[in-house]
């Protein structure tokens, strides 16, 4: 097979890469190594940033999230047994919308594959040299010549370690903890996400559809669930957050490390890294699908210069114009996970500025105002 665009992976940057390419009239093959119903199923990330939003919409693909997505105009901070809101709306303008992953993944196969575009599930890529992608589909090796690749495997891809060791610098900030999130039938308590503080350690309630809720709390890495039967989750749940959670079916439950990683540079010769394959934030700015989508669409405008006009000015900044973002969204991550967990072996002083920072965040204005704006997303 040959492409302009080899795509690796179907994921949020996969799926958003191609349907951009489309519109511009470039060719692209998207190789992923799962089956579709485990794609569409993996219970991820739920907050879109306003220009996400936007941009699923103007792509065509963004009806249903419009009609089932829950706009939401602020979220809550709880810290010392009082909720804090955070006005996000009336402090940037912008709002964000709570759709989970799996649905704008779903919403972004569905469209492809209307339009009787190349998406092959379980097609696994083994090797990436140049241009050239070998790949393993219905047991036999196959190649994709491209123009171009894009690396849009996730954190667990091949196409990062295609890059040569000379030329790549791998930052990683491994956190003290992870998150043990469940995703239930049971209705949310709280119109809002909550983000709350506690002495016992961090939790977060966010939803999925008022029914459906999407919880979260911080426990040690490398967690077993078999320690955490599901009254035992509740429970702490309700302590951290101080909402009359009801309980009801665990649908989904998992423990996720948490951690920082950034890929230097996003770029070599014709291989072009986008979202997770480049840098992993830890979820509590919910940045991870957003970043992701802020790439390829860097990477869109790069490539159809290049295939439009023979431009490679776009291609060669293509590295540094993401990089700036992400190490804003690193920066932001970083100081909303530093703030709202306990950390290990942390002693009173440490707790009393985690406070001060927070009664800051939440009295001030200003400081509001940067924790919104960067909340709501960026501006381009
Ligand atoms: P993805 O990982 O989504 O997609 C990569 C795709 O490439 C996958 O489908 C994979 O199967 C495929 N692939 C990998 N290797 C391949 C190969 N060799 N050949 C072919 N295909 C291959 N972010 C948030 O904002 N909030 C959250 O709450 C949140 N929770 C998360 C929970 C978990 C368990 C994980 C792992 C991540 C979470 N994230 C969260 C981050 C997540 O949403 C990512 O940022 C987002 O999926 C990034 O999208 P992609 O870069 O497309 O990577
Ligand atoms: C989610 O709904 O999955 C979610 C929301 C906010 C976060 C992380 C995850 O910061």
């Amino acid at each position: 097979m040959r492409t302009q665009v080899g795509i690796i992976g179907a994921g949020p940057a996969g799926l958003v890469l191609a349907r951009l390419l489309q519109r511009e009239g470039i060719d692209a093959v998207i190789l992923e190594r799962r089956s579709r119903p485990y794609v569409e199923g993996r219970v991820r990330a739920g907050v879109l940033e306003h220009g996400t939003a936007d941009l699923l919409e103007d792509l065509g693909v963004g009806a249903r999230m419009r009609r089932e997505g829950m706009v939401h105009r602020g979220i809550e901070l709880r810290f010392a047994g009082a909720g804090h809101r955070i006005d996000l709306e009336g402090l940037t303008g912008r709002t964000i919308t709570v759709y989970g992953q799996q649905e704008v993944v779903k919403d972004l196969i569905a469209a492809r594959l209307a339009d009787g575009l190349p998406l092959h599930f379980e097609a696994e890529v083994t090797g990436v040299d140049g241009t050239t992608v070998t790949y393993k589909h219905d047991g036999v090796e196959q190649r994709l010549e491209c123009d171009v690749v894009a690396g849009c495997d996730g954190s667990h891809g091949v196409t990062a370690g295609a890059l040569p060791a000379g030329a790549v610098r791998r930052h990683e900030r491994v956190y003290p903890y992870a998150w043990l999130g469940i995703l239930a039938r049971a209705p949310a308590a709280n119109e809002e996400l909550v983000y709350a503080y506690h002495e016992r350690g961090f939790a977060l309630h966010s939803m999925r559809t008022p029914e459906i809720v999407r919880l979260y709390l911080q426990v040690p890495p490398g967690t077993d669930l078999a320690e955490w039967p599901d009254e035992r989750i509740w429970d702490e749940l309700r302590r951290r957050l101080g909402l009359p959670l009801v309980a009801g079916p665990v649908l989904e439950r998992g423990v996720t490390p948490m951690r920082s990683v950034v890929v230097e540079p996003m770029r070599h010769d014709r291989l072009f890294l986008a979202g997770d394959a480049a840098h992993i934030v830890p979820p509590t700015g919910a940045k991870g699908l957003n970043l992701a989508v802020a790439d390829v669409r860097v990477l869109a405008e790069a490539l159809t210069a290049y295939f439009r006009d023979g431009d490679e000015k776009l291609m060669d900044a293509y590295s540094d114009t993401c990089l700036r973002r992400v190490w804003q969204v690193q920066r932001f991550s970083n100081w909303m996970t530093s703030m709202l967990h306990r950390h290990p072996g942390d002693d009173p002083f440490d707790h009393g500025l985690q406070v001060a920072e927070l009664a800051y965040v939440t009295g001030s204005t200003a400081a509001a105002t940067t924790l919104a704006e960067n909340y709501v997303g960026l501006p381009r």
